[in-house]
């Protein structure tokens, strides 16, 4: 058992889509271990980011993610991390397969919909920075 960090985010919660990508989450196979609604700082956005510190679209990701609440959840299931990756899709929704999320909801290479830890190592940073051990379900 595995577990990863999901995030929905403001693009995707503004336009009242979570319950349909909560939907293939939990249609999937995943299941949602813990979840909530929260409305990040810029600060707390360029904590969650560290690793992208330097890129160039570093700023503008932390302002669009610290526009607007999002979802945060922890999904578990077997290898949870590549199976969630899998279904939201590449990066840029121009890339994404048919049938991903963001294929369907992103809007642009930003503006993509959704968040997923990308290694086990990622996960172990960013569960903990939004959930603490009683807010996850077993
Ligand atoms: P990922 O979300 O698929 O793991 P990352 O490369 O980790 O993609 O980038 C984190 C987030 O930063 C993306 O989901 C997207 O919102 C944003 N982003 C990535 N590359 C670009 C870009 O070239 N321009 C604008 N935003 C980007
Ligand atoms: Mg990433």
């Amino acid at each position: 058992m595995e577990r990863t960090l999901a995030i929905i985010k403001p693009d995707a919660v503004e336009r009242g889509v979570t319950g349909k990508i909560l939907a293939k989450i939990e249609g999937d196979g995943l299941k949602i271990v813990a979840i909530k609604m929260l409305h990040m700082s810029k600060g707390e956005a360029e904590g969650f980011y560290m690793v992208h510190a330097k890129r160039p679209f570093f700023e503008s990701l932390t302002i669009y993610m610290s526009s607007l609440p999002v979802i945060v959840a922890v999904l578990e299931g077997e290898k949870a991390i590549k199976k969630w990756r899998d279904l939201m899709g590449a990066t840029n929704p121009k890339d994404a397969s048919a049938g991903t999320i963001r294929k369907e909801f992103a809007i642009d290479i930003e503006r993509n919909s959704v968040h997923g830890s990308d290694s086990p190592e990622s996960a172990s940073y960013e569960i903990p920075y939004f959930f603490s051990n009683i807010e996850i379900f077993f």
